[in-house]
């Protein structure tokens, strides 16, 4: 659709509403972060997902994260063929492709914070850090093959191989990482599962949202993309890292962490 063509000025205010969120998102989880000591690196982490957004929000902000796709022969076919023309914001999936792994790496610090002692342990909680942000990445760059295939069967196989490491990232962060999580006892069991429910109610709209928008299905405009999309990158990223920084504080201040020996069961790590 030709109107999706075109950065419009209500894109351009949500893109900038994206930005200005997640910078202050950065300073408010830097701030609540404070004293949370040897747990700081969930503060740290939580910071630069909103960083890394803020930059990439006002890339698109400033225009210059967005390409329009078109046929190769754009200029020597009829004026129709500009139909098939799409503008995507490919700046979404270099930011998503850096801060989806930091996301999920703050959940499952949480979840496997019990395996921290050399040997098999530490293999075993590797070996699932390793398998999670694996198919993380797989997820986001198919997902930007399939944002930049003009072919229809192109763009489902795309679309649904992205699916099929999302259900694997799933999978695990439901499966082995909540058991470890539930193992280490109440507090920090019911913080990983608010976490991973926030977590999963989220990031299930995103695929929703690509089928909708201009990526798939053209069902909603491109305005309504981007304002749906900045509204739950930033409850995905500032929110989501708000809940895990106040919530680890809460248990080491509780005393579950601070001064536990590494490795210990209550450690919220
Ligand atoms: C895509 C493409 C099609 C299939 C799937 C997708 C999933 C994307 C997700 C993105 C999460 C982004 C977050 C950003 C933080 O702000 C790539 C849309 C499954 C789950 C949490």
């Amino acid at each position: 659709m030709l109107e999706n063509l075109e950065v419009t000025s209500h894109q351009e205010t949500w893109l900038w509403i994206g930005t200005v969120g997640m910078a202050l998102g950065a300073i408010v989880i830097l701030a609540l972060g404070r004293g949370l000591g040897k747990h700081s690196h969930h503060a740290v982490a939580s910071f630069f997902v909103c960083a890394i957004a803020a930059c990439f929000y006002l890339l698109m902000a400033f225009g210059q994260g967005d390409v329009i796709v078109s046929p190769n022969d754009l200029f020597l076919t009829p004026i129709e063929r500009i139909e098939d023309a799409r503008l995507v914001y490919f700046a979404r999936y270099i930011d998503w492709v850096f801060t989806t792994p930091l996301l999920l790496i703050g959940l499952m610090g949480v979840g496997l914070a019990a395996l921290t002692q050399a040997g098999e342990a530490m293999r075993e909680r590797a070996g699932l850090v390793a398998g999670v942000v694996g198919a993380d990445i797989l997820m986001i760059v198919t997902g930007l093959f399939g944002a930049l295939s003009l072919d229809d069967t192109h763009k489902y196989i795309w679309f649904a191989v992205s699916c099929v490491f999302f259900l694997g990232v799933l999978f695990v962060v439901w499966g082995p990482v909540r058991a470890a999580a539930k193992a280490q006892g109440g507090e920090i069991g019911a913080l990983y599962d608010k976490l991973l429910a926030i977590l999963t109610v989220l990031w299930f709209i995103y695929p929703i949202l690509w089928l909708l928008g201009t990526e798939g299905t053209e069902t909603i405009s491109l305005n309504a993309e981007v304002t749906v999309f900045a509204i739950i990158d930033l409850l995905a990223k500032v929110g989501f890292g708000i809940v895990l920084v106040t919530g680890v504080k809460k248990l080491s201040e509780a005393g579950a962490s601070a001064s536990a020996p590494a490795g210990s069961a209550t450690q919220a790590n």
